[in-house]
């Protein structure tokens, strides 16, 4: 879906306590009500008075020099991207043609999973866990800095996990690993698989 300025916040696609018990009703209302949309404010405000971004897409602003612009654009993209991929725990499960990609990339999915959980926890300081296609096709797992978008070094983003402290700290404290394990059971994998296509 294209976005232009003004940006507003997307509701959430389920109740905000459809992630329980992995995701607390209340981390998900603070996240979604207050830190992403604080991120849609501060866009709107950074292109406010600058008529040559307005007419950007989201997906440009991404790569934006005005570290205002690019970083809040980041936390736009990045957190409706979050929401959209997950769904009820037990709910979601790796189709086959998915399967096949993970298999072919990292040799299985019990070895992408592993990959995927020490980016996570080896990202220091606030940033992202990411699942990307390359340009030959393959699959990569990397994480990035802040709101930084694997868009911009030419990557398709397929999975993100959001490892700043707000994503996790009410309910798993200072344990980003359980978080980060506890996150497969709430990825809706029908999401990632359509990305992919
Ligand atoms: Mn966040």
């Amino acid at each position: 879906m294209i976005k232009t300025y003004p940006y507003l916040l997307d509701t959430l696609p389920y109740a905000y306590d459809a992630l329980e018990p992995v995701m607390d009703k209340e981390t998900v209302m603070i996240h979604h009500d207050k830190h992403h949309q604080t991120y849609v404010d501060n866009l709107n405000k950074a292109l406010a008075e600058n008529e040559q971004l307005q007419v950007k897409t989201l997906e440009e602003l991404l790569s934006s020099e005005l570290p205002a612009v690019k970083n809040n654009a980041g936390g736009v993209w990045n957190h409706d991207f979050y929401w959209e991929e997950m769904t009820t725990p037990g709910e979601g499960h790796i189709g086959e043609s998915l399967m096949r990609e993970l298999e072919k990339s990292f040799e299985s999915v019990e070895e992408f999973m592993k990959i995927f959980e020490a980016t996570a926890l080896g990202r220091f300081g606030s940033g992202w866990g990411w699942l990307v296609q390359n340009k030959e096709g393959g699959l990569e797992v990397l994480s990035t800095a802040n709101q930084d978008n694997p868009l911009v070094d030419g990557f398709k983003p397929l999975l993100a996990i959001d490892v700043w402290e707000h994503a996790y700290y009410l309910k798993y404290k200072n344990k980003r690993a359980d978080y980060v394990k506890a996150f497969w059971e709430i990825v809706n994998w029908d999401k990632v698989e359509e990305r992919l296509k």
